[in-house]
């Protein structure tokens, strides 16, 4: 950990097991949404094209139960690096919003944000959705689905503005991730199963040029055996703990 003390760069990835304390479901393993779900059904662009409804609804659900999600110590122990040290970013996989809500400000958001929503027709046209009613779906009856959203400017149809199997991520927000692993001194990977390219691939970029690699997850993950410093606990736990001996 005497990295940390002397670092000046500091860069964390984080994924969907850093908000599994707070409520909100990861995606791989017991209780994952892929469990219960097809991501062929409903996180690619074929599926909304196919049926938009049922990828709303979908949407809908998961933004009832991210609603009631506060951020857990983990997500505020990271707030709180953001002014430790003198250069810091969040790279999150994440689309709940759960960072932003703890106070992270330096942050880029890899897969989108599923409190926005974007025109299919102008995607450049974001519509925050944050606060507006989200209709009750009951996603195991199949009833009278409610409308779908569409755009105020234009009236085609809304979509989240979420980055699906794929689908190119942002290439600004990757290059700069990108560039902040590179020149890291530290980079932090929490909560990620690290198999989604090419997000996946910044731990091994950081590695390549020189960083302290430290992993934090419940579980061991492709990316375990090459990391410099494995914490295995929930990152909960763990984050506050590493804070609390800086
Ligand atoms: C804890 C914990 C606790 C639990 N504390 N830890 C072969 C076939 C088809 C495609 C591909 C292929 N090979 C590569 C691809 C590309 C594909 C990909 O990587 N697929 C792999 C799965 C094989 N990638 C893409 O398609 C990407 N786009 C792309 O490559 O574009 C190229 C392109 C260029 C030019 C033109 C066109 C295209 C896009 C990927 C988008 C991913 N999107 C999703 C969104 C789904 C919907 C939604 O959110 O609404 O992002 S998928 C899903 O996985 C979500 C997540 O961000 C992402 C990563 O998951 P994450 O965060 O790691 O979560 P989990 O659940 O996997 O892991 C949780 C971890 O936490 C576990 O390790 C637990 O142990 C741990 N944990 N509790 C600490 N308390």
């Amino acid at each position: 950990m005497d990295a940390l003390v002397v670092a000046r760069s500091v860069a964390v990835v984080t994924g969907a097991g850093m908000s599994a304390e707070s409520g909100v479901p990861t995606f791989r393993g017991a209780g994952g949404l892929w469990r219960q779900f097809r991501p062929e059904d409903l996180a690619t662009p074929e599926a909304f094209a196919r049926n938009p409804a049922l990828v709303w609804e979908w949407y809908w659900w998961r933004r009832r139960k991210i609603a009631d999600a506060r951020p857990n110590p983990g997500h505020v122990t990271i707030a709180h690096f953001e002014s430790r040290f003198p250069e810091f970013v969040v790279l999150t996989q994440n689309v709940d919003g759960l960072h932003q809500d703890a106070g992270s400000r330096r942050l880029l958001e890899l897969h989108g944000n599923i409190w926005r929503a974007r025109c299919t027709r102008e995607p450049g046209r974001i519509i925050d959705e944050r606060g507006r009613p989200i209709p009750d779906v009951d996603l195991d009856t199949p009833a009278v689905a409610p409308a779908l959203p569409t755009c105020e400017a234009c009236g085609a149809l809304l979509r989240p503005d979420i980055v699906w199997f794929g689908e190119p991520l942002d290439q600004a927000a990757l290059d700069s991730a990108a560039a902040a692993v590179r020149t890291c001194d530290v980079l932090f990977v929490v909560g990620t199963s690290a198999v989604v390219y090419p997000a996946a691939g910044l731990p091994g970029l950081a590695k390549r040029h020189g960083a302290v690699v430290i992993e934090v997850n419940v579980d061991e993950t492709p990316f375990t055996r090459e990391a410099d410093i494995v914490l295995e606990g929930p990152s909960g736990v763990v984050l506050p703990e590493i804070e609390a001996r800086l």
